[in-house]
């Protein structure tokens, strides 16, 4: 028997790695957002996180991947964030300048963080979409200290803080995410967010690290290792930022293949916990899309080399970055989207 099409086969949302925005995307999809890695900020009409960033392994000078959805949208501005929905899915952009901060009682990259995420939160609320489901952090110098605290635990001083005040809680039910260090640039959060919860999911092989002891910082990061999410007809997995960290140990300091073979049998743990979770058919590795941040561009031949052999034939974007412990040379996120069955398993 045939089974009868519920809906159409057009994917509501879909990514593309290597997007032209100068040209017009195909059928009746819209531009969501975009990130661009690399080069220069174009004057475009969606939501863009600009990621200043150099790009290993490339020629061109940028790249922009984009969320690409079938329309219609609604777009805005909303307290400093650029936002861009259709239907019950959105994605946003919020870029702060520190410099705006000078004068306060907190450091200024606790107080950019917790106005970033507050506004998210606010903005969520008035478009009744409360879920937030994984977030792209982005600051200047994260390893560097201020007033006694490095920069990222101030960042995560800022975003639980937020967390907390808009109650949302700061352990469990936390997006997927990552934070990088740039060489310059505003605070950047990118996010999606949607109306229905993420399915948070965590690496056996990591303690969570909403659950950090205080050694890392006087307050936790709020995220989750993964997340399960769903667009109309659709399951999307986004791995975190997932580094060579066993336990809550950062592990082979100083050795950068070392430090790759733990971060990948990392995502990989991770993958195979929301493969057990997951509703849509198993996510296999070479089938995600990664982006993998370097603190070394000298180390891209031995990192691109043991990636390459582990992930035939897998969609690699290497950025230049500053991963978020010092000791930490290298670190991989991925995400994927497949179509729900028509029937449920
Ligand atoms: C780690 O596992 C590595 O603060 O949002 C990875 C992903 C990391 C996200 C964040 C940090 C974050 O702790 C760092």
């Amino acid at each position: 028997m045939i089974r009868q099409r519920t809906r159409s086969d057009v994917p509501f949302l879909t990514f593309t790695p290597r997007f032209d925005p100068v040209a017009v995307p195909r059928g009746t999809a819209q531009v969501l957002g975009t990130f661009r890695l690399g080069g220069q900020a174009l004057a475009v009409d969606w939501p863009e996180q600009g990621i200043f960033a150099r790009l290993p392994g490339l020629t061109a000078d940028a790249v922009h991947e984009a969320w690409l959805v079938e329309g219609p949208v609604t777009s805005g501005t909303f307290d400093g964030i650029a936002w861009r929905r259709a239907g019950d899915v959105l994605f946003g952009v919020i870029d702060l300048d520190e410099a705006a901060f000078a004068d306060g009682a907190e450091a200024p990259m606790q107080a950019a963080s917790e106005l970033a995420y507050r506004r998210i939160f606010a903005l969520l609320d008035a478009q009744g979409l409360p879920a937030l489901w994984r977030v792209w952090n982005y600051l200047s110098d994260i390893n560097g200290e201020a007033r006694g605290l490095e920069r990222y635990r101030q960042f995560n001083v800022g975003r639980q803080d937020a967390f907390l005040a808009c109650r949302r809680g700061s352990t469990g039910n936390v997006p997927a995410a990552c934070a990088l260090g740039l060489q310059r640039g505003p605070l950047s959060v990118a996010f999606l967010a949607g109306a229905t919860p993420a399915v948070p999911v965590e690496n056996p092989r990591q303690v969570s690290a909403y659950n950090y002891p205080a050694e890392y910082g006087p307050r936790s990061p709020t995220f989750s290792r993964a997340a399960l999410v769903y667009p109309p007809g659709q399951e999307i997995l986004f791995i975190s930022g997932t580094a060579s960290i066993v336990g809550h140990q950062t592990v082979h300091a100083g050795d950068v293949t070392g430090q790759t073979r733990e971060a990948l049998a990392n995502v990989l743990a991770v993958l195979a916990e929301a493969n057990s979770k997951c509703r849509s058919a198993e996510f296999l590795p070479e089938t995600l899309v990664y982006r993998v941040y370097l603190r070394h561009l000298a180390d891209y031949p031995q990192i691109h080399a043991l990636l390459s052999a582990a992930l035939p034939g897998a969609e690699v974007l290497y950025v230049e970055a500053d991963v978020c412990r010092s000791d930490l040379l290298v670190e991989i996120e991925a995400m994927a989207l497949h179509a729900l069955e028509d029937a449920p398993c």
